[in-house]
């Protein structure tokens, strides 16, 4: 037992890295890690209790709001709003931002954005999802409710990212700025124990992840660099391969641990890529970068870009360095979009 390190734990004994800790920042991401033993609850019985299937809602993605997507969007809002380290949250199941107008919310110093399950549409058939958190301190002042501006600061003032994997096992990957480390759920302790720390992204692969069913309306230097991955090879052992499971955080997870790259460029249906910069770029790009490896638009860095809206989307290319760095090399030689 005494090689168990809990994220707990963790937290607190990083928490002296963390410029200005006060601990605020620790207890918030103990609220986080709270929602999350509970959603992981729910979705490992989804098959067994009617919580899976729609609500008869829409989300601003304009898909069906499954249950669960809407369970842990509750979840993940009341852990947050219960302590007085968070002013608001903005969620995809969310129109609007959402001001906690608590007395002891008003004075907190953070905001959060998040995807509280997102590729729930895999749920119903047993594949792994996932929830995607962003933290920010506040820009307005505290003990006002917090404003728009708050929400729309760039992915590079974030103060901490993470995710969490409902896969096989049920992971937590966080950052605060002082690298990515990994947590695995333990079920049985009911606590999430350290399994990965410092987790580092090769800085090249052979696993490229893009739904080609979109091919057809790809920006060209997208379909060359894809050919080039099918192509371009010495000989008939082709050094790539194509891992797609539709779940981002799945995807991601992979290739943060193997080495790869994956792609959302902009399509026919989605002309700015469909992938939301708030709650799904931004932070996944802080994790990349803080393990090693880049998340670029096609052409400039991810957490450089000045939000506007709440759930605008971009095109996202996310994975190993030479990878990120090769397909906009292809981008950038045929600009062509189609
Ligand atoms: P498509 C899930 O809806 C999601 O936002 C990501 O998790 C996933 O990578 C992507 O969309 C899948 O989109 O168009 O390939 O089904």
């Amino acid at each position: 037992m005494s090689d168990i390190r809990t994220l707990g734990e963790f937290i607190v004994e990083k928490q002296t890295d963390f410029p200005h800790a006060s601990g605020e920042l620790s207890s918030l991401l103990g609220s986080i890690k709270l929602a999350a033993k509970i959603v992981n609850r729910e979705i490992n019985k989804a098959g067994l209790v009617d919580i899976t299937g729609s609500v008869g809602g829409e989300n601003i993605q304009g898909e069906d709001q499954q249950k669960l997507d809407v369970y842990a969007n509750d979840k993940f809002k009341a852990a947050l709003e219960a302590r007085d380290q968070v002013c608001g949250v903005a969620s995809e199941e969310e129109d609007e931002a959402v001001a906690f107008n608590k007395e002891l919310n008003l004075n907190a110093k953070y905001v959060v954005l998040m995807d509280p399950l997102d590729g729930s549409s895999n749920i119903d058939v047993n594949v792994s999802v996932g929830t995607i958190f962003s933290i920010y301190r506040r820009v307005s002042p505290e003990g006002t409710p917090p404003t728009e501006e708050d929400f729309l600061q760039p992915g590079h003032r974030q103060v901490a990212a993470g995710y969490i994997i409902y896969g096989s096992s049920t992971m937590l990957v966080y950052t605060t700025g002082n690298g990515v480390h990994g947590f695995t759920y333990d079920p049985s302790l009911g606590v999430f124990c350290l399994s990965h720390e410092n987790m580092q992204i090769p800085e090249d692969g052979q696993i490229y992840s893009i739904n080609e069913g979109n091919y057809i309306r790809f920006p060209m230097g997208v379909k060359k660099y894809i050919k080039h991955c099918q192509e371009d090879v010495p000989d008939d052992n082709r050094p790539y391969t194509s891992r797609y499971i539709g779940s981002l955080v799945a995807d991601f997870h992979r290739n943060l641990l193997k080495g790869g790259i994956y792609m959302y460029p902009s399509t026919a249906t989605h002309p700015n890529g469909k992938l939301r910069l708030l709650y799904e770029c931004n932070p996944m790009a802080f994790l990349i970068e803080q393990a090693g490896g880049l998340a670029s638009d096609g052409k400039k860095r991810i957490m450089d870009i000045k939000p506007t809206e709440l759930h605008q989307r971009v095109p996202f290319f996310v994975g190993s360095t030479n990878m990120v760095h090769n397909v906009e090399t292809f981008i950038e030689e045929f600009p062509e979009q189609h």
